[in-house]
């Protein structure tokens, strides 16, 4: 208050007013506060992009989409659902303009399934209606998930990212059925479902 009798024109101000400096001051370092705030949150969105390199969330696992049919995990052969020492499944399919491949796959109800997707072109959607399957599917990228079907039933398969012309019509089926139905069949039943 020193400054106050030093100044005639300041009023002596009443008790619970806080002195202009006091604001002034109290602003500027929530300001700051509000700065930080937004280079932290500015640097993660740089820092996880770059180092993530914007890869799908779901699996960050490459592969060349031009040599897919020639060789490797996703080869006509070794597509469709395989069964696993384990006791579950995984099913590998090749999403393309404007069909997935294979079109139908068969699972069985009550098994962890574990589904792996790639792209031979565009950037495809591969989505379960009513099950926590929803991943988008990049060329040059596995997208991985993994489910369980509590039911014997038929799930439709569109794709739910817009890839062109032909986009509309890209369906495909997953057919779950019971456990021990599924162990009688054989490879090719199991790739060829009658729903198409
Ligand atoms: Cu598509």
């Amino acid at each position: 208050m020193a400054d106050q009798s030093a100044n005639p024109l300041r009023r002596t101000l009443s008790d619970g007013i806080v002195p202009q400096e006091v604001v002034a001051r109290t602003e500027k370092s929530w300001l700051m506060v509000m700065a930080a705030m937004l280079v932290v949150m500015m640097a993660i969105i740089v820092v996880t992009g770059i180092m993530g390199a914007l890869h799908p969330a779901s699996n960050v696992e490459v592969i060349d989409p031009l040599t897919l049919h020639l060789q490797g995990e996703f080869v006509e052969s070794n597509l469709g659902t395989a069964a696993e020492p384990d006791g579950s499944v995984t099913v590998r399919i090749v999403a393309e303009q404007y069909n997935f491949v294979p079109r139908c796959v068969r699972v069985p109800a009550n098994t962890p399934v574990k589904f792996r997707l790639t792209s031979a072109d565009a950037v495809h959607g591969f989505l379960l209606p009513n099950t926590n399957v929803n991943t988008m599917v990049v060329p040059g990228f596995v997208s991985e998930v993994r489910t369980s079907f509590a039911a014997p039933g038929e799930y439709a398969m569109p794709c739910n990212e817009f890839c062109g012309l032909g986009h509309h019509a890209m369906w495909a089926h997953v057919s779950a059925v019971q456990q021990d139905q599924f162990q009688n069949l054989t490879s090719v039943e199991r790739a060829r479902c009658a729903a198409q």
